[in-house]
């Protein structure tokens, strides 16, 4: 399908399947076998100015918006996901300064990020507050011309290894989410410490990591918008960021097609290539039905975001959540086609089925989501929109 990209577009969509092909496919396995954090691959997209993809130009960026971030992260993540999201998740962590930072906190800390210099991540997530966003302990109490900030955060992409974190945590614990605020706190701040490193099911390549705050003092010029802004801050990152949560979702689910549909034609069984059997041909129709309606789905949402519309929750909530569910469905019958082999890890659809299953749970599980699109429709229809 032709989605009518610009020239700047596909140069981005091209580097980043190249960086993929060349660079990510021949050690994905490695990386995921190893838990090992990409950094060769992540400082060879740094070189190609991937990281600078969002950011304006002003700011060291190549100018581009959510759609392209879409793209590379779809590219990226068609070999492999857990290389995608170390790239994404510095995004994440990046929009609250991008969309809130002051124009000092702009010049500070884009640039690095653009460059590829630092990696940014976003903590928001506890131990008990998980979607549940405004339930979060940490605390950022105000001591004279500093913030004093306490408390643990948890599951963080990109812990450990970005230098730049954007913090959701309570000034002002008594007003609860309308207490909220956030900052920008640097890697090497004293009572800044990274605890533990955890195993996952997927998206293995990418660091996650708990973040620990003891008595961490950081400057007041590191709040973000204003105090009580944090949650509003948090909601409006997450906004910006669900659909390229969908488009790593349209990248895995295509990557698993792809290998069914090689290994459909390469597979005799009964005498002939088990593409020739109507089951199997089904089954690969459905995968690319859905994929496709999920990818337009995320171009057409992107291109929305990129407009500069305001309300975009709904949007963004069904960019996630679609591409999520598709990714999920389309890695199981990936590894259905390819039967014992699909099951083995010497074929990659696993790994893809593995790493689906997280992009329905994290930014917002897509129950999260279907809550967030049926508030909208209704505060709409309310308001009589
Ligand atoms: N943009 C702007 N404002 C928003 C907003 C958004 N996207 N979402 C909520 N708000 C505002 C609401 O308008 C409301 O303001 P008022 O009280 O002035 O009307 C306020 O924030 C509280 O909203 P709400 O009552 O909906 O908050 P809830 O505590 O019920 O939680 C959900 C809302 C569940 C949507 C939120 O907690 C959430 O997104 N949870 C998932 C968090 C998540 O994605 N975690 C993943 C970790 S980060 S990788």
């Amino acid at each position: 399908m032709d989605y009518f990209l610009t020239e700047e577009q596909l140069m981005i969509k091209d580097l980043a399947r190249r960086i993929a092909e060349e660079r990510i496919k021949p050690v994905r396995a490695e990386l995921d076998e190893k838990e090992e954090f990409p950094w060769n691959i992540i400082q060879e997209m740094a070189k190609s100015d991937m990281f600078g993809i969002f950011i304006p130009e002003e700011f060291g960026g190549l100018g581009g918006g959510c759609m392209e971030l879409a793209l590379a992260v779809e590219e990226l993540s068609r070999v492999c996901s857990g290389v995608a999201i170390s790239f994404a998740a510095s995004a994440l962590g990046t929009f609250p300064i991008l969309l809130f930072g002051s124009q000092e906190q702009k010049e500070k800390y884009l640039p690095k990020v653009a460059s590829g210099q630092s990696l940014a991540a976003f903590a928001l997530t506890e131990p008990d507050a998980g979607s549940d966003a405004a339930g979060i302990k940490t605390t950022a109490k105000p001591d004279g011309e500093e913030y004093v900030l306490n408390g643990t955060k948890q599951w963080i992409t990109n812990g450990g290894e970005a230098d730049i974190y954007s913090v959701i945590a309570l000034t002002n614990p008594a007003k609860g989410m309308r207490g909220a605020s956030a900052f920008i706190v640097e890697k090497g701040t004293p009572g800044f410490d990274f605890g533990k490193k955890e195993k996952k099911l997927g998206i293995r390549a990418s660091a996650t990591r708990e973040l620990v705050f003891s008595d961490c003092r950081i400057p007041k010029s590191n709040i973000i918008a204003k105090e009580g802004m944090g949650f509003i801050v948090a909601m409006k990152t997450l906004d910006s960021s669900r659909p390229g949560i969908g488009a790593q979702a349209v990248g895995i689910a295509q990557g698993a097609m792809e290998e069914a549909l090689a290994y459909s034609h390469q597979r005799v069984q009964f005498g002939q290539p088990i593409s020739s059997f109507q089951a199997v041909q089904h089954l690969l129709a459905d995968m690319a039905t859905q994929i496709e309606a999920a990818r337009a789905l995320v171009y057409c949402v992107a291109r929305f975001v990129d407009s500069g519309a305001k309300d975009i929750s709904q949007e963004t909530a069904m960019a996630k959540l679609f591409p999520s569910d598709v990714a999920m469905k389309v890695t199981i019958d990936a590894i259905q086609i390819l039967g014992g082999y699909g099951y083995m890890r010497d074929y990659p659809v696993e790994k893809m089925m593995r790493d689906a299953k997280i992009t329905q749970i994290y930014e917002g599980t897509n129950q999260i989501q279907r809550n967030v699109i049926a508030l909208e429709m209704l505060k709409k229809r309310a308001k009589g929109k």
